[in-house]
């Protein structure tokens, strides 16, 4: 499988159990809450990667991560959108959360995700990753954002 870009993904959680998203004004997945990450450079590890995205995004430090799994996203018709997506949880950070323009910062109670304004793959594995359970998975979406299939990668 050939991906148009790595990107990655990271939750991070608080002493309170909470989850931090990001409601994003531009960009992909525009008007949708997401976890903050992006696009992994050619210069820089996953793990680099992840680090300066939730710094970028949100003002905050991650100390630690856990790896807790890998996504395909997959498009019809859409291949420069094609991302291979590396998943982490982060509950040792500094910082509080600081709206740095990409969009507006929230923290919400794993039983309270806003999974209906939430790309449509996030209900199928968020919540499992959140409970520490690994995940591997293929989505695959038509170009207006409508889940065509899931599956589980071998
Ligand atoms: P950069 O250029 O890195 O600032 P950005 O708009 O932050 O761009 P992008 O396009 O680089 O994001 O990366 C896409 C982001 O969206 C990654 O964090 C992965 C995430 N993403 C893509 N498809 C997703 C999906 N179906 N479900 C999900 N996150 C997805 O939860």
């Amino acid at each position: 499988m050939k991906f148009s870009y790595i990107a990655n993904l990271c939750y991070i959680i608080n002493e309170r159990g909470e989850v931090l998203l990001q409601f994003k004004r531009r960009g992909f997945g525009k008007g949708k809450w997401n976890g903050p990450g992006g696009k992994v450079l050619s210069k820089e590890t996953v793990e680099e990667s992840v680090k300066r995205e939730v710094k970028e995004e949100t003002g905050i430090i991650v100390k630690s991560m856990k790896k807790m799994g890998e996504l395909e996203f997959i498009f019809k018709n859409k291949k420069e959108w094609d991302n291979h997506c590396h998943v982490f949880i982060c509950d040792e950070f500094e910082g509080e959360p600081k709206d740095r323009g990409e969009g507006k910062l929230q923290w919400f109670k794993q039983e309270e995700l806003p999974l209906a304004k939430m790309w449509v793959d996030d209900r199928h594995w968020l919540p499992d990753v959140l409970v520490g359970k690994s995940v591997k998975k293929r989505f695959y979406f038509d170009q207006a954002g409508n889940l065509l299939y899931h599956g589980n990668l071998g």
